[in-house]
C-alpha cells in the first residue's frame, strides 16, 4: 500500500463537493441526479384532493335541511303526500339531502321543532311537539330523505317510520326515502307563525337549525342557523346545496316538492331542462364536466304529481 497524496485537481474536486447543498432524503428521490435542487413544494398544495362538489354548509357526516313544508297550503294544493286529502298536519314535512360525496349514516338524528326539542319539568315531550329519531339508513350522496308528519296520512307504498327504513327509495318521490313521524294527535305539528326545525346529531347535539316567524328561545351551540322567509302558501325551499332559503313559489310555479332537490351531486334528477346535456365526447369518454363515476346512479325523476 502507498501513501496517496491528493493531487490539486482531486482537491478542488472535494470542495466542489462540499459546496453542493444538502439534498433531503426527499427531495434527493424528486431529484435523483441532483442537478439542481427543486424547489420546495408550496405546502398548501400538496396532496390536495381535487374537489368533487362544492363545500357543504354542514361538516360530514351531518345531512343538510333543504326543504320544509311548515303551512300546508288549503284545498286540494295542500296534499303533499299525494293521497288525495289535504291534512293541515300531516301533510307536512322536512326534506334533508346528503350534501358530501360519501353516504351517511342517518341513524339516530333527531329532528325537533321548537317544542320538540325543549323538555317540560318531567322530562316528558311536551304537547303538541313534533320530534322524529331515524332509524339505521344510509343515505347515498345527493339523496334525499323526507319525513311527513304523517297525521291521518295513508299511503300507495312503503314507507318508513322510527322503528325502520322504508325496503326501497321511492319512485313517487324522486328517489327519496320517505319517512312518516305516524302523529298521533293533530295539533302536534309546525307552528305556521313561528316555529323551527333543529336537526341534531346522534349525540343530541345541535348542528343545524331553521326558524322562522318571531320565535323566542335560542339553542346553544348550533353548528348553521338559518332564518327562513315567511311561507304561507307552500315550503321554503333552499336554492341548490349551497344557496339560500326561499319561498318554493317564488323559485317555479309548484308549492313543495318533497323528495326532489336540485343538486349537482344528483346530476340530471331534478333538473327539467338542463342548458347542455352530458353527451359523449368523440373519443367515447364523457365530457370533463359530466358526473363523476363515485356519483350514484339515481333513478329518473318521475313527472310529479300535479299539486
Ligand atoms: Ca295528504
Ligand atoms: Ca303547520
Amino acid at each position: 500500500m502507498r501513501n496517496h497524496t491528493p493531487h490539486v485537481a482531486e482537491l478542488v474536486a472535494l470542495a466542489l463537493i462540499a459546496s453542493l447543498p444538502v439534498l433531503s432524503p426527499l427531495a434527493r428521490a424528486q431529484n435523483p441526479s441532483g442537478d439542481t435542487p427543486p424547489k420546495a413544494p408550496a405546502p398548501s398544495k400538496v396532496n390536495k384532493p381535487a374537489p368533487t362538489a362544492p363545500a357543504a354548509l354542514v361538516p360530514f357526516p351531518a345531512p343538510l335541511i333543504t326543504e320544509i313544508l311548515y303551512a300546508v297550503p288549503t284545498g286540494a294544493d295542500g296534499d303533499a303526500n299525494a293521497d288525495g286529502v289535504r291534512q293541515v298536519s300531516g301533510d307536512e314535512f322536512i326534506e334533508i339531502v346528503n350534501p358530501h360525496n360519501k353516504p351517511i349514516d342517518l341513524r339516530g338524528w333527531t329532528i325537533t321543532d321548537k317544542r320538540g326539542s325543549e323538555k317540560s319539568k318531567s322530562g316528558a315531550p311536551r304537547s303538541g311537539a313534533v320530534r322524529f329519531t331515524f332509524p339505521p339508513c344510509m343515505l347515498k350522496p345527493g339523496q334525499t330523505a323526507v319525513v311527513f308528519n304523517g297525521y291521518g296520512c295513508t299511503w300507495g307504498e312503503d314507507v318508513g317510520d322510527e322503528k325502520r327504513a322504508p325496503a326501497k327509495a321511492s319512485a313517487k318521490f324522486g328517489g327519496a326515502i320517505v319517512f312518516t313521524i305516524k302523529n298521533l294527535y293533530e295539533r302536534s305539528s309546525l307552528s305556521n307563525s313561528a316555529d323551527w326545525v333543529l336537526l341534531s346529531d346522534p349525540q343530541a347535539r345541535p348542528v343545524h337549525l331553521i326558524r322562522w316567524g318571531n320565535v323566542d328561545g335560542k339553542v346553544e351551540g348550533v353548528l348553521l342557523e338559518e332564518a327562513a322567509p315567511s311561507a304561507m302558501n307552500g315550503s321554503i325551499q333552499r336554492a341548490g346545496l349551497t344557496g339560500p332559503l326561499e319561498p318554493h313559489r317564488d323559485s317555479d310555479s309548484l308549492r313543495f316538492s318533497p323528495g326532489l332537490f336540485d343538486n349537482p351531486l344528483a346530476a340530471g334528477y331534478r333538473r327539467p331542462a338542463p342548458v347542455r346535456a352530458p353527451t359523449l365526447a368523440p373519443d367515447g369518454k364523457p365530457p370533463a364536466d359530466a358526473p363523476s363515476k363515485d356519483a350514484p346512479a339515481i333513478e329518473p325523476s318521475p313527472t310529479p304529481d300535479p299539486p
